[in-house]
């Protein structure tokens, strides 16, 4: 990690002669920044990002802005978010396993850049699912990822010193987090002023907007976001967070990273999907979407089947921190106590994570930060035709989700609720 001159934006143009002298960069482009090729790729509402590539390899360049791309200068963001998501990959990887994020090769602070692997060809798996591609790895790879980082980065694990530490660390991303509790959890629920929503979801919209249930139930999920520092968050698990190939899944992008409850970034994960699902009517010709929607459905089962599965050996494995200690259960002869626990924990993370699919659901279609799987929906008729049954399906899982008792539960509802709006 090293620190630099004062912030500067990047360019295209500007790069090579900026970080010309870097010798991790010229060791992995080639000696002569001259002849690297350098081009911003940034699409997402935040950073710059750029692809840098010269006779020996290539490399990304990451770099925050002191605002908000998405809005522009009007909304200023501390470039310290740079900070959070290079410490975050570093505890991702560590926890997680090498190979599950990009790899690192430099860290600036004051310039506020990552300088990182270049990824290809993996493609963005939102835009994948988009194009109607299976890709059959990423149920395993993402339902382990999440078990593992946040098991591992929670007082399950971790030492209390350790975790106490480290949560300090992260308590100074108050901005990022910020915008997550208002964004996701309070916009979508009354006419805030970067709210859009596509043209014909009118009477849905108020009908949302007056449900008092549905206000009372995001709110107290805000409250378990805000309140709940159970473990290191990603804090910001989307289908557009995960990069991809038929044999290979990074998780990118973790400058939201807090300490939160597990259930939010497993919640906000399987919502992306369901998403996905009933934006496929938009993207189909001939009713040639059917088996992707059977994809997408079993991706989610696998995602939660498999982060149960590993959550539970992390358990029985690695619980060696602070909470449900040992000395308690198993050092007693009572193995079936932590077996108790672990089922308790399991099923409130289970009612969590509902809770929080339906308000990430709603924030995407109510509020400022949309995503792909509708926006590229051009008839706007459409658009808003996929994005009601979404809605729908989102209050369901916020309001009843004490009430829901498996995955297949879901999806089935999912499913007739998504066939229902097409018929
Ligand atoms: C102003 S930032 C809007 C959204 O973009 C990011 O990807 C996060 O999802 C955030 O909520
Ligand atoms: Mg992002």
């Amino acid at each position: 990690m090293t620190k630099s001159d004062s912030f500067e934006a990047l360019t295209p143009e500007t790069l090579p002669a900026r970080l010309g002298g870097l010798p991790v960069l010229t060791a992995r482009l080639g000696a002569d920044p001259g002849a690297w090729a350098v081009r911003e790729v940034g699409d997402g509402n935040l950073n710059l990002v750029f692809v840098v590539e010269g006779p020996k390899g290539s490399a990304v360049v990451k770099q925050a802005l002191p605002y908000v791309r998405l809005v522009g200068e009007s909304w200023p963001l501390p470039l310290k978010r740079s900070f959070f998501e290079y410490h975050a990959l570093t505890r991702q990887q560590a926890r997680a396993g090498k190979g599950t994020v990009p790899e690192i090769y430099h860290f600036d602070e004051a310039q506020a850049l990552i300088v990182m692997e270049y990824l290809t060809p993996h493609v963005i798996l939102r835009r994948a699912l988009i194009d109607g591609r299976k890709l059959p790895r990423i149920g395993r790879d993402l339902g382990l990822f999440a078990a593992r980082t946040l098991f591992r980065g929670s007082d399950l694990a971790m030492t209390a010193r350790e975790r106490k530490q480290d949560l300090a660390l992260f308590a100074d991303n108050v901005e990022l987090c910020d915008i997550t509790e208002n964004l996701v959890f309070t916009d979508p629920y009354f006419e805030a002023e970067l709210n859009r929503h596509t043209p014909g979801l009118e009477p849905l919209v108020a009908e949302l907007r007056a449900d008092r249930d549905l206000k009372v139930e995001a709110q107290r999920l805000k409250h378990l976001f805000a309140a709940k520092a159970e473990t290191l968050l990603h804090g910001d698990l989307h289908t557009g967070s995960i990069m991809a190939t038929e044999g290979d899944t990074r998780v990118i992008d973790p400058e939201f990273a807090c300490y939160g409850p597990m259930a939010f970034d497993v919640g906000m994960l399987l919502a992306n999907f369901w998403m996905s699902l009933f934006s496929q009517a938009g993207h189909e010709e001939d009713n040639s979407r059917e088996p992707m929607r059977a994809y997408l459905l079993a991706t989610v089962t696998e995602i939660w089947a498999v982060f149960r599965a590993e959550f539970s050996a992390l358990w029985r494995s690695e619980r060696n921190g602070m909470l449900y200690a040992r000395s308690v259960f198993e050092e007693r002869g009572d193995a079936l106590g932590a077996e108790q626990a672990l089922d308790r924990v399991l099923h409130e993370l289970w009612d969590d994570l509902l809770g929080f699919a339906g308000v990430e659901i709603h924030r995407r279609i109510l509020g400022l930060a949309h995503n792909a799987d509708f926006e590229t929906i051009a008839d706007e008729g459409l658009r808003a035709k996929c994005e009601a049954p979404a809605l729908r399906f989102g209050r369901h899982l916020a309001v009843n989700r004490h009430r829901i008792h498996s995955i297949e539960e879901v999806n089935a509802l999912a499913a007739r609720i998504d066939r229902e709006a097409r018929a």
